[in-house]
């Protein structure tokens, strides 16, 4: 099994559960790397969610993601992005209820738009979700120099 980074994201509606998620994250052998709590612009969300720009549910899926702040997080585990996707369970709060084990979705989502978190769903989509949250060029601020290859 091959050492991952991804992008794991505490939506607005779960950010006051991040304690039951960050045991969710230990119990899975996931190591918390990297951590920011912040509020999205509406142009940000936008930025983020690009790909999905075309479809009916844009407005309120960016609509929500703006509505209070996030917990961005960088998890680093065997397998991290197949790993945290499988905890957030499916899309859809609603049919994530209907599946065992209780996922994190089920647990603190309420429907196919506010459901809870995010998860990148491949090494491609976590590089460019992990450059939009904790940027290597950041031109303020303390360098990013931690390294966490003994940690695990
Ligand atoms: O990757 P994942 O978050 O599980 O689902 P996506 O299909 O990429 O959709 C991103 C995001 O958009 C989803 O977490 C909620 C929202 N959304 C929605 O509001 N309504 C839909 N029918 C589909 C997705
Ligand atoms: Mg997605």
């Amino acid at each position: 099994s091959k050492k991952e980074r991804t992008l794991a994201m505490i939506k607005p509606d779960a950010v006051n559960k991040m304690g039951d998620i960050l045991q969710m994250i230990r119990d899975a052998n996931l190591i918390l790397t990297k951590a920011k709590m912040t509020k999205l612009t509406w142009r940000e969300a936008a930025d983020f969610y690009t790909e999905h720009q075309t479809k009916s549910f844009f407005n309120n899926l960016v609509q929500f993601m703006t509505s209070g702040p996030v917990v961005a997080m960088e998890l680093m585990g065997d397998e991290a992005v197949s790993v945290w996707r499988r905890l957030l369970g499916p899309t859809d709060s609603g049919v994530a209820r209907k599946e065992a084990p209780p996922s994190l979705r089920a647990q603190f989502g309420t429907d196919g738009t506010r459901n809870a978190g995010h998860g990148s769903d491949s090494l491609a989509s976590a590089a460019r979700e992990l450059e939009f949250f904790f940027p290597s060029t950041a031109g303020h601020g303390p360098a990013n120099t931690a390294n966490y290859t003994d940690c695990a």
